[in-house]
């Protein structure tokens, strides 16, 4: 079917980047994107910033000058291989919609236009959003985070720059215990841990309901608190359908910490969820730590999809969103997709200004968004880590490698803040585990790991083959 030729209108590969972000009127994003067969790429483009901005794929009568002034416009178009382009589109932000209640923007619309309709579109085999850049005229206009790990050290004592790891854990078995149970396994990590969080499908189910395991954790947090002398932090899932269910269990959930509620970071599965469900839990509980679980993310981010955004594109709407901490990955030393060169996502996250893949973003002083460092995690991965990222500045949470530690979740506890200790002190790993023997029995705990990483490590622990 031939094309509507749209060039014209929506390509202007005279615009240049430079001069589009010195007049900061425009989000500019860029896609990698393949055109169906028969198709040229330039055609293509410019049916797709129609689609994503004023047009559709016929002339329509009520187009008139001002319509036509709010174009999204094409103004980069280069051959990768494979049939692919970069492509590189300029959205006016006047194409963006804003909140009646208080004027400011709303990431929903974002997406509709730079990730809506274009997603699917006959002439299109593919497109991936892989960056985007906001002027600050638009990006101030978004909530950004209320609190992030700083107040993690403030509620830890712990100094407020570089205040370090905090160590942490998700109740394992992902779901399936009782209330009581399921306290007893936070009280046990909290006797060597700081953080234990809510696996992202645990909140009320039959099993489990909700306010009774809330008040057995609670009691285990004073306990804990108790036994040991410092305070503990807990995540609490409140992720729902209905964002009044989600204002439900969070105020349940503060009520019944009760003086220790400011301890209390509310959990969202903020990918499934969406933008609502994050902004509900944003708004309606600023004060407390906003926890963003991407669980479903990898249907889009991951590189085998040649659709959506990319991972980094994912966790810098999440700091836009005004997340506190979301699960950023482990860069190719855990159990998820992810490699070493992820580690621009954290910087994105954490500076005032990062260089993505293609556009360097300054935050103008929005707060950070915490990388929360998770997934198929334990004492031996976590050195590798620290060195690429260069720094341990994180939330840190090991399901397996903490209740599957031979000496259970309190020594598997310690042994995750050994490692720390070790990797801060600038102690190889073996070393610091002949004087800890949390850590050493970590080695035996994970020897996959250990054989891996550290071969030869059983001679120089004494252990047995
Ligand atoms: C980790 C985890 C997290 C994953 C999510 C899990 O448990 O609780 O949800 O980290 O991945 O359910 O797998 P383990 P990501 O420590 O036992 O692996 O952090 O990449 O979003
Ligand atoms: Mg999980």
């Amino acid at each position: 079917m031939s094309l509507l030729d749209q060039t014209s209108r929506y390509v202007n590969l005279e615009l240049r980047e430079d001069d589009l972000i010195a007049k900061g009127n425009h989000v500019l994003c860029a896609y990698v994107i393949k055109p169906k067969q028969g198709y040229t790429g330039l055609e293509v483009a410019a049916h797709f910033a129609a689609e994503s901005s004023t047009g559709t794929n016929v002339e329509v009568c009520t187009t008139d000058e001002f319509t036509k002034g709010v174009d999204a416009l094409v103004y980069e178009l280069s051959d990768l291989n494979d049939g692919e382009f970069l492509m590189k589109i300029a959205y006016p932000l006047a194409l963006f919609d804003r909140n009646i209640t208080d004027g400011r923007a709303m990431m929903v619309s974002f997406l509709t236009l730079c990730i809506g309709n274009n997603q699917g579109m006959g002439d299109v085999e593919y497109a991936k959003m892989h960056d985007f850049y906001f002027p600050r005229e638009y990006l101030r206009l978004f909530d950004g985070p209320a609190v992030n790990i700083v107040d993690f050290w403030r509620i830890l004592g712990r100094p407020l720059h570089d205040g370090g790891m905090i160590v942490g854990t998700i109740i394992k078995p992902k779901l399936g215990l009782r209330p009581q149970p399921f306290a007893e396994a936070c009280y046990r990590f909290w006797l060597g841990g700081d953080f234990v969080k809510n696996d992202e499908p645990q909140g009320n189910q039959p099993f489990a309901p909700l306010k009774e395991t809330i008040k057995a954790v609670a009691d285990a947090m004073r306990r804990a608190q108790d036994e040991t002398g410092q305070a503990k932090i807990f995540s609490a899932n409140i992720s729902a359908d209905d964002p009044f269910e989600m204002i439900a269990r969070g105020e349940y959930i503060l009520e019944t910490f009760a003086e220790n509620a400011s301890q209390v970071a509310l959990l969202v599965d903020g990918y499934l969820a969406g933008t609502t469900g994050v902004t509900t839990a944003r708004r309606r509980f600023p004060g407390q730590f906003l926890h963003y679980h991407r669980a479903g993310h990898g249907a889009v981010t991951s590189p085998q999809s040649k659709r959506g955004y990319t991972a980094f594109v994912h966790c810098k709407m999440a700091r836009l969103q005004g997340s506190s901490g979301i699960h950023t990955g482990t860069m190719g030393f855990g159990k998820m997709e992810g490699s070493a060169g992820d580690k621009i996502i954290a910087y994105m996250l954490e500076r005032d200004e990062a260089q993505g893949p293609y556009f360097n973003q300054p935050w103008w002083g929005m707060k950070a968004t915490t990388p929360m460092i998770s997934g198929g995690m334990n004492a031996l991965r976590l050195p590798g880590f620290f060195d690429n990222v260069g720094h341990a500045n994180f939330c840190q949470t090991s399901g397996g490698g903490a209740f599957g530690h031979l000496d259970g979740p309190t020594a598997g506890a310690k042994s995750l803040r050994q490692a720390y200790e070790a990797w801060a002190a600038g102690t190889d790993l073996i070393s610091y585990a002949k004087e800890h023997s949390e850590l050493a029995r970590a080695f035996e705990s994970f020897t996959h790991d250990a054989d891996a990483f550290y071969p030869g490590w059983r001679k120089q622990l004494g252990v047995k083959e």
